[in-house]
């Protein structure tokens, strides 16, 4: 890693501005994708939809649209005229209704695990997956093995329980074969559910921004498969926007709501401008603010942030590490800027950031019953684009029925070592529960509960953690988010039973 560490461009008529340029910083090489976009608007907030008395009624349509990305005409099949979704407001104990209008062009038909699947284009079947709500996996709620074909519509019916955790979650499809090609051409939104961070002095009363980086891939009017190409010739958007402009003021605080809704980016960025502080990650609020030294979002997670800013009027760039998904040149993301953060304006006096947030659960305890104990071993046959959990390949369609891999016990504890036996990034997510990380490479994670339902797993990591299958009996999946892979197979099923 060559350690850009945000240069900073002094702003032209930036008054007393200073110049500050440290030691060793460089700017990222130029984008070669970005070229001909615009860059560098000021970053806009996507439209939110609130729900009233208790209830959220939305249509979500995916459907053909001409979207703007970074200022060029791009035709795409996203959930709404911005190329991310609006944001879906809820309170705990809310019904959030959505309509899912499947209006996808019919497009073509891959089998199972074909390898030019991602290359063709989009459409057909799609479903919709509350990505981190502890909600049903049973119908009407979140039954990702549902297949809601084109020209059809399909009512969702969440019940979020009173007592669901506040925070961010995201929604996006979630049939086999098609994830990927249907979350690249855009169709993912935030869903925000209230209380928790809000009700604390010094956050909840601050500026709150929800940043939406989704990855996509433009050949000439239209969006492809991100796939279809190595990464450097991927955009990295930010609410659909190329390489925004943050503002803040100096000293200012501002609450940061980070989605990584790419198909695969691990993103990787040094904080720029000021001060980072974690404060909750996969919409499980931490119990203290954890300072920021590096931020790493896995495909498929968010974290809230509070940003305090310096003292020092500028431009930072926010840039995209170096990262080496897999040994090979189809693998390897080049470092790109992604953003600016302008801290700029009449300076404000530095807030004390809050030194507890919510007691969190923890489940190391010696007192927790442990009912089970499994293993999940991510390995991969890159030769035929074969990506496997167990050894199985997960199948789905054209009579292939998935079968339960694990039935664990409603409202019991149990402890998964997750092993990564391949060359290559993969992450884990697992739907309806968070889970706990209490181990990695055998070493016991101290200090406060981590918290997490997407995290990383590096190439022979072995990483143990724990979760309660709280509350809901039914089916459903956990699997790789970099989605090619689950697509080709990385994912299985479990059946929870009374
Ligand atoms: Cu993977």
């Amino acid at each position: 890693m060559s350690g850009i560490l945000g240069a900073c461009v002094v702003l032209a008529g930036a008054g007393a501005a200073a110049a500050v340029v440290a030691a060793g910083v460089s700017d990222p090489p130029p984008c070669e994708a970005c070229a001909g976009f615009t860059r560098g608007e000021a970053l806009r907030d996507l439209p939110t939809m609130t729900s009233q008395g208790g209830v959220l009624d939305v249509a979500i349509t995916p459907r053909t649209r001409t979207v703007d990305i970074g200022g060029r005409s791009v035709s795409s099949q996203t959930y709404a005229t911005r190329f991310a979704g609006p944001t879906l407001v809820v309170d705990p104990g809310d019904d959030l209704n959505v309509l899912l209008r499947n209006r996808l062009p019919v497009g073509y038909l891959p089998g199972p695990q074909d390898l030019n699947a991602f290359l063709q284009p989009k459409g057909a079947l799609t479903n919709l997956h509350v990505h981190g709500l502890h909600v049903s996996p049973e119908s009407p709620q979140d039954n990702v093995f549902l297949s809601i074909r084109p020209g059809s519509n399909y009512q969702y019916r969440y019940e979020l329980p009173s007592d669901h955790a506040s925070g961010v979650f995201w929604y996006h499809p979630h049939r086999h074969e098609y994830t990927d090609m249907q979350t690249s051409a855009g169709q993912a939104g935030t869903i925000i559910v209230r209380g928790g961070l809000d009700g604390i002095p010094g956050i909840g009363d601050l500026r709150d921004r929800v940043m939406v980086f989704q990855n996509t891939l433009v050949r000439g009017s239209s969006t492809a498969a991100s796939q279809a190409r190595p990464p450097k010739h991927r955009l990295i958007l930010i609410n659909g926007q190329l390489q925004p402009r943050i503002d803040i003021r100096p000293g200012e605080s501002q609450r940061w709501r980070l989605v990584n809704a790419s198909t695969e980016r691990f993103l990787t960025f040094l904080p720029v401008g000021g001060e980072y502080y974690l404060l909750a990650r996969d919409g499980v609020t931490l119990e203290r603010p954890q300072r920021l030294s590096s931020i790493f979002l896995a495909p498929g997670q968010r974290f809230e942030v509070l940003v305090r800013a310096g003292s020092v009027r500028g431009d930072f760039k926010v840039v995209q590490q170096y990262f080496a998904q897999r040994p090979t040149p189809f693998g390897i993301q080049p470092e790109v800027q992604v953003a600016t953060v302008r801290v700029q304006g009449v300076a404000q006096a530095q807030q004390p950031v809050p030194s507890f947030l919510l007691r969190a659960d923890d489940l190391r305890g010696d007192d927790v019953p442990i009912a089970v104990r499994r293993r999940v071993v991510f390995t991969q046959d890159p030769s035929k684009a074969q990506f496997f959990v167990n050894g199985v390949l997960f199948a789905h369609g054209r009579g292939h029925q998935p079968t339960p891999m694990f039935s664990p016990r409603v409202n019991t504890v149990e402890e998964w070592l997750l092993v990564n036996n391949s060359p290559e990034w993969h992450n884990f997510h697992i739907h309806i529960n968070p889970y706990q990380v209490v181990a990695r490479d055998g070493k016991p994670v101290t200090g406060q509960p981590e918290w997490a339902d997407s995290i990383a797993t590096p190439p022979g990591s072995r990483i143990t953690i724990r979760q309660r299958f709280a509350d809901f009996t039914g089916r459903f999946v956990f699997h790789c988010h970099v989605l090619v892979h689950e697509d080709h197979g990385m994912m299985a099923e479990v059946n929870v039973v009374p």
